[in-house]
């Protein structure tokens, strides 16, 4: 690790204030280009815990950057992962404050709900799709605390991988007749067709995305518990959106999910 434990203390707190206050900043590589992975996931880390010292709960997971159109759009080329907590949900046909966001965007995804741990290294699709109980259609709000969605990785991460808001919805259905690469995703914004894609757009196989989340918390000694959500990444490139806006994703076999921006 390059940063001190007074310097990830204080880039946390800031990032964590932009997020309460839906105010933006600069991507803090910009003051600490030495910053390494160890460092940006730290940061996270201590997001975390002021989230939990405040009472909130931790809900779930996420995979980020798992489609090759996200890594064409950001730039990158790595996946990363980050956390959802409690007052990230909003329940189906509900309502984002747009007063509380800085320049949302969102994305089609399929969430995944565990039913057995999954530990890495070793971890594979047949591995995530025996423990997987049911997939479930969700569409991801996320809102970098950077000006302009302007950030390097390590920044991304730090910043708990731009997490905001997120939806699930739909039918609760098990993998086991379904073919997750096949799936068709459509994706409305205010009645209109903003994006199509399908399942396999996610690393190949969205269970790959499951896996690869598996094998890097693995290597950090942690594990997924039985009943975990992931969400498991952006099937196409993220929309913008802004107050009064409805969204609607359907999948393929799995329903539909819909929310809107006020
Ligand atoms: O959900 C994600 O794919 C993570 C996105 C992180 C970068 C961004 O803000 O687009
Ligand atoms: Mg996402």
């Amino acid at each position: 690790m390059k940063l001190d434990k007074n310097t990830i203390e204080r880039l946390a707190a800031h990032l964590e204030t932009c997020e309460l206050g839906a105010r933006d900043t600069l991507k803090i590589t910009d003051e600490y280009p030495q910053m390494d992975w160890d460092d940006a996931y730290a940061i996270q880390d201590e997001i975390k815990r002021r989230k939990i010292a405040r009472g909130a709960r931790i809900v779930g997971l996420k995979a980020g950057l798992t489609s090759h159109a996200k890594m064409k759009q950001m730039g990158v080329e790595t996946p990363v992962f980050g956390f959802l907590a409690d007052y990230f949900a909003i329940p189906e046909g509900g309502e984002a404050n747009m007063a509380e966001l800085i320049h949302p965007k969102v994305e089609p995804e399929i969430a995944f709900v565990t039913k057995a741990p999954l530990k890495g290294p070793g971890c594979h699709i047949g591995t995530v799709l025996a423990a997987t109980d049911f997939v479930m259609p969700a569409i991801e709000v996320i809102d970098s605390r950077y000006r302009d969605f302007k950030f390097d990785l390590k920044s991304v991460v730090a910043d708990n991988c731009s997490s905001s808001r997120f939806v699930v919805g739909g039918r609760m259905t098990p993998v086991d007749k379904l073919d997750l690469r096949t799936l068709g995703v459509v994706m409305e914004k205010n009645g209109q067709v903003v994006s199509l894609g399908a399942g396999a757009a996610v690393l190949g196989h969205p269970a790959a995305a499951i896996a690869m989340l598996a094998n890097q918390l693995g290597a950090r000694g942690e594990e997924i518990p039985a009943g975990t959500l992931i969400l498991s990444g952006g099937v196409t490139e993220a929309v913008a959106v802004a107050a009064g806006d409805n969204i609607t994703l359907r999948i393929q076999d799995l329903g539909s999910v819909g929310m809107r921006f006020a």
